[in-house]
């Protein structure tokens, strides 16, 4: 093929060399495929995290009957929701400068050299509109900002999936280019001569943005950095008894039925004796503690000493079937968080309680008093405050 011939095929004709079509469009050296293949990678490494530790929290929220979240490590969901909201505020400034690097490329030509280029650029759409969407709306949820008409958790998860599907297309079409820049030399940042901000300053920008947001967001879970957690949406030491408050009894509706001396705990359905027991009868029990967090979907978390009955206990005295699904109730008249579950393995659990009082004191009624479930290894949401009733199912 003639030089002229080959010039043809891959610069738009001359009518449309305008815009992001001139030849000089695009002068920044920082613009080039190892940029873009380091870059990649650290997105596809945060993404991954940030995917599987959502999925998860999704599954402990919605189990489907395969699905079993222990009750041990009592931390656990506290670390894998924390990486959640640290890996997802981390790709932030990862995000935006992918972005800028690869951008210019839209503009190749021709638009579709044949059906894997097709396919490839199709799935670009997913791709960064998921990208930016996921993280978008995650900041909206734990600035508990909802400028949106649908429900967070599904249409959050939801795009995640159509993101990651994107993704793998995408790995798929740029593995051999960015295992071709990034071998030989390795991870090396070698610059090209010329003048301007360095691929290695670039990177360094990126990293250092990325590294900031974490030390000031992280601290609302990882208690030695909370010094430090000046951009984090909660401050886990800061609230009524020394911890946050996501929904106070107003908001929830219950303060006068929360404080009424009729208030009785009803244990009922698959028993052989149904309980009904006043804050008195509750106190009379066996009283146990265990220092558990709240560890909030949202990414903060805070520790405290609970005091209360054992769940395990109740159900025992009720003569409650074995091994069952049981429902905690609360007295809030609507909200989608107005009940849990508690799987068997967190029913049994003998620092499942329902506490009557944290850190020494009795609960705050926005802590849920008189009665909160506390346990180990779940999500702050499924922590139910303001508990009426167990239903043995
Ligand atoms: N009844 C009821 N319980 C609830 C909620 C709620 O909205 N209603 N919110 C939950 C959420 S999202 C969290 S993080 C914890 C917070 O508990 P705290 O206010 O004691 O920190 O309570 C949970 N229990
Ligand atoms: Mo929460």
């Amino acid at each position: 093929m003639s030089r002229l011939n080959l010039k043809s095929l891959t610069t738009p004709p001359p009518r449309l060399r305008i815009g992001p079509f001139r030849e000089d469009a695009f002068q920044s050296r920082l613009r080039d495929k190892r940029l873009a293949s380091i870059l990649g990678i650290a997105l596809g490494v945060s993404f991954s995290i940030c995917f599987v530790t959502g999925v998860l929290s999704h599954l402990i929220q919605h189990p489907p009957s395969w699905f079993v979240w222990p009750s041990r490590p009592a931390g656990l969901y506290r670390i894998t929701q924390g990486l959640h909201i640290a890996t997802g505020l981390a790709s932030i400034p990862l995000l935006f400068g992918k972005l800028w690097t690869v951008y210019p490329r839209l503009w190749t030509w021709p638009p579709i050299r044949n059906l894997a280029h097709l396919v490839e650029r199709v799935a670009l759409l997913p791709l960064v509109a998921g990208s930016v969407f996921l993280l978008l709306t995650g900041v909206g949820n734990i600035a508990l900002w909802y400028p949106w008409g649908f429900f967070f958790p599904a249409g959050h998860n939801w795009a995640a999936w159509v993101t990651m599907g994107a993704l793998i297309v995408h790995v798929g079409a740029k593995a051999s280019i960015v295992r071709r820049e990034l071998t030989g030399s390795g991870l090396d940042v070698v610059d090209v001569p010329g003048e301007g901000l360095t691929r290695r300053s670039f990177l360094g920008v990126l990293a250092a943005t990325s590294g900031l947001i974490t030390i000031t967001t992280v601290g609302q879970t990882f208690r030695p950095l909370n010094f430090a957690a000046i951009l984090a949406p909660r401050r886990p030491d800061v609230g009524p008894q020394g911890f946050p408050v996501n929904k106070t009894a107003a908001g929830a509706g219950v303060v006068d039925i929360a404080r009424d001396a009729s208030y009785r705990l009803a244990v009922e359905g698959r028993v052989s004796s149904p309980l009904s027991l006043s804050l008195d009868d509750l106190r009379a029990l066996p009283q146990h503690e265990a220092t558990l967090p709240i560890a909030c979907v949202e990414g903060w978390s805070a520790e405290a000493r609970w005091r209360g009955v054992r769940v395990v206990d109740l159900l025992d005295r009720a003569g409650a079937v074995a091994g069952a699904k049981i429902l905690v109730e609360s007295m809030q008249p609507q909200g989608l968080y107005k009940q849990s579950e508690l799987n068997p393995s967190h029913a049994g659990d003998r620092d499942t309680l329902l506490a009557l009082e944290v850190n020494g004191e009795a609960l705050h009624i926005d802590h849920g008093f008189p009665v909160r479930l506390i346990g180990p290894n779940r999500p702050g949401v499924m922590q139910t405050k303001w508990v009426d009733r167990l239903v043995v199912t």
